[in-house]
């Protein structure tokens, strides 16, 4: 049986100068300093170079057929025991808690919606692509359309595209680019990762997921859209409906990341049962 942290050290009470800091909200996603900078530098540097349209539509025509291997979700949320997300200034430990953190932040807040909950559990567990030896640059990260101008709000978008062939073709380099206007996102081809694979996944299971959780799912890392509120140009109706789904469910994605780590084991059943729900079974990968 795998020992994991179980809350906060009663000890550190006497020793408060040893407490984890409470972290503000200003102090997330600090793509300018910290501890974490090249790693987090260095990924996002490889995104920016080779994440072009031919390599999405590779990626797609590589995944989309889920026939790579058969395993439960559980199993599937457990594996990222073994993946450290290297974009993320915020997190240095392995994506599992984080699954964890985020589902019990939103269970806190919405004790009424059990499909939120479930969403928060399994938002980032597409990243296991990471663990299939795909680059982290193809897996993690924030996301963002290609085919179409990179708009400011991309992090690094100054100093990072510089070898993104995409960037130089003057048929995609435009605000539309490749697209209509208010096409809607569903017709956009994004960056490839986590968030795309995971969405492909449960629909080719046929997972019962709600179309707001499918929205949160597939657009958690669109960040230029859902927090700068870039490429609106691009979104129809639907997309507008959905988007404050999506950013109710940042809050928990972000905020709830925190060194203090949940009990893993304790929770599992609770979880197990909503999976049970959404997403039973054995899944096609
Ligand atoms: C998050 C977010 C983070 C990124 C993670 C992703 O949704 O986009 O910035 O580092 O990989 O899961």
């Amino acid at each position: 049986m795998r020992i994991v942290s179980i809350g906060p050290d009663p000890s550190l009470a006497y020793r408060p100068n040893l407490m984890p800091e409470a972290k503000e909200k200003e102090d997330y996603r600090n793509f300018k300093t910290g501890s974490l900078f090249d790693r987090v530098y260095n990924t996002y540097k490889l995104m920016h170079t080779h994440q072009t349209l031919d390599f999405v539509k590779q990626k797609h025509s590589e995944w989309s057929c889920c026939s790579r291997t058969q395993m439960s979700m559980m199993e599937a949320i457990m594996s990222l025991d073994q993946l450290v997300d290297e974009s993320d200034p915020d997190v240095d430990f392995p994506n599992s808690f984080h699954a964890f953190q985020t589902a019990e932040g939103i269970r806190q807040a919405h004790p009424d919606k059990d499909w939120f909950q479930l969403v928060g559990l399994i938002h980032d567990v597409g990243k296991i692509l990471a663990l299939w030896d795909e680059p982290q640059w193809a897996v993690v990260g924030d996301t963002f359309p290609v085919g179409c101008e990179f708009q400011n709000s991309i992090v690094f978008r100054s100093n990072s595209f510089q070898e993104n062939p995409d960037d130089k073709n003057s048929a995609y380099r435009t605000k539309y680019g490749i697209y209509e206007p208010n096409c809607g996102l569903d017709n956009i081809y994004m960056s490839w990762g986590h968030d795309e694979y995971l969405y492909r996944v449960l629909k080719k299971n046929e997972c019962s997921v709600p179309e707001e959780g499918m929205y949160m799912i597939r657009y958690h890392s669109f960040y230029p859209w859902h927090s700068h509120g870039d490429y609106m140009h691009l979104c129809n109706d639907k997309d507008l409906q959905m988007m404050p789904w999506v950013q109710e469910f940042n809050k928990f994605d972000l905020y709830t990341k925190t060194t203090d780590l949940p009990d893993v084991d304790n929770l599992k059943p609770y979880y197990q049962s909503l999976i049970d729900k959404y997403c039973p079974g054995v899944l096609h990968w």
